[in-house]
């Protein structure tokens, strides 16, 4: 495979950019390789500079539901644009955009737009402090809430791939406001409860995790932290950047039937462009500013451009559910051929998927939390995305993140899928 252009780009770059990459899940460091660098998208396709086609299973971190590109988002885009691209000022698109997103998700009565998941998940929390008048709140090992103070404590994706789960720059104080719980472990979360009582203003989750590969909830377990903050006067915030629109129209809240007090969204809401939010019930969401007194703010808050994105594709996810069923039926295709490959040659491996989200990982255990993602051989996966690289296969350059599907990924895409993953498994375990 040819990577002259993506190696000297990449000469460059790490002239006048930290890593050579603006966010480190993109550098290729825990694969061993340099980084390709992408010159155009299609569909479920990728090209990078260098010509080299690829089937895409990173969907630019989630949002490419309906694929890279889509005729009706780029058009939406475009007509946006000619009316200006950003104002500072309330718009039309923004009360259209809020009204949508409550539909969709009820547990959302209000909600305020910001730029991205990490703005979402760094507001929802001081809106829990805010609201409680407490100062703790519980997140769990290898979930990753964007790269806010109060999540770089045991955070997954990048920190985990890397093996910086902890930053230095993290004030002690932020730090000792973050108390840490096992993913899957109720009884590690009453722990906690017992041992700072009336200090918690809330728990934040991944409802499906994806930052330390998918990792399901197990049965009742999102049911068990709602009735723990109800216990003790707590926030229950579940972070759906990932999975909000994805696993099901109304988000892991619908699919898994638990209702949080307040939600966090992210890049899927402004159809692949820089788009955030957070949303709750209607006394909750009073608390901010200008209605109350917890202030946040932002000049491109529900820019024109990532509203009219976001409305497009939340608009055709809402009247097509065969989409749903069309990533269900691709996903767990995929899954299925991947499991007979492992069954046919004995290999190692499992698999965790929910819905159009997925991971294989290369261990023996089954993966359900920080500690079990970490027995995964990450050496083996290294060589396992290379081998599927240099096949025309862009997956997540780290064991420890998801793979997406979109809806328009093809049946003819997932047996090419399948054929490299038989002969990359098979040069990976020497069989
Ligand atoms: N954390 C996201 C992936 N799990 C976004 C990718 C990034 O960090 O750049």
């Amino acid at each position: 495979m040819n990577t002259k252009i993506s190696d000297s780009l990449f000469q460059r770059a790490q002239q006048r950019i930290p890593g050579g990459v603006n966010s480190p899940v993109r550098a290729f460091k825990s694969v061993g390789r340099n980084p390709v660098f992408i010159k155009k998208a299609q569909g479920a396709k990728l090209w990078d500079v260098d010509g080299n086609e690829y089937i895409d299973y990173v969907g630019s971190w989630g949002p490419m539901i309906l694929g890279h590109a889509h005729p009706a988002i780029l058009d939406a885009i475009s007509k946006a644009a000619v009316d200006g691209t950003s104002f500072g000022a309330a718009t039309d698109r923004e009360v259209e955009m809020a009204e949508l997103i409550c539909t969709i998700m009820p547990s959302i009565q209000m909600v305020r737009m910001v730029n991205s998941g990490t703005e979402a998940t760094m507001s929802a929390i001081r809106l829990a402090r805010a609201y409680t008048g407490k100062e703790k709140i519980i997140k769990f090992e290898g979930c990753y809430h964007g790269h806010a103070d109060s999540f770089l404590i045991k955070a997954g994706s990048g920190a985990m791939t890397l093996g910086v789960p902890d930053s230095p720059g993290v004030p002690a104080s932020i730090a000792g406001a973050t108390l840490t719980a096992r993913f899957n472990d109720l009884s590690s979360v009453e722990k906690l409860f017992a041992e700072f009582p009336g200090q918690v203003a809330g728990i934040i989750v991944e409802p499906v995790v994806g930052n330390m590969g998918c990792i399901p909830p197990h049965k009742g377990f999102l049911e068990g932290l709602r009735k723990l903050c109800t216990l003790h006067n707590a926030l229950f915030v579940i972070d759906e950047v990932m999975t909000g629109f994805r696993v099901a129209l109304g988000g892991a809240q619908q699919l898994y039937g638990v209702t949080p007090d307040i939600t966090t969204l992210g890049k899927i809401i402004g159809g692949g462009l820089p788009v955030g939010a957070y949303g709750g019930k209607k006394e909750i969401m009073q608390m901010v500013a200008p209605n109350g007194p917890m202030y946040q703010a932002g000049t491109l808050s529900g820019n024109p451009l990532a509203m009219e994105a976001g409305l497009t594709m939340l608009t055709m996810l809402k009247h097509d559910p065969s989409i749903y069923t069309m990533l269900e039926t691709r996903s767990a295709g995929l899954e299925s051929g991947i499991a007979d490959i492992a069954q046919r040659f004995q290999l190692p491996l499992k698999q965790n998927r929910v819905g159009s989200m997925f991971t294989l990982f290369f261990t023996t255990e089954t993966v359900k939390d920080y500690d079990t993602a970490k027995t995964s051989d990450t050496k083996l996966f290294g060589k396992y995305f290379n081998e599927m690289l240099n096949r025309g296969i862009y997956l997540a350059p780290s064991q420890f993140e998801a793979a997406f599907m979109s809806a328009v990924h093809t049946e003819c895409d997932i047996d090419k899928t399948l054929t490299a993953a038989e002969e990359s498994l098979k040069r990976v375990f020497g069989k």
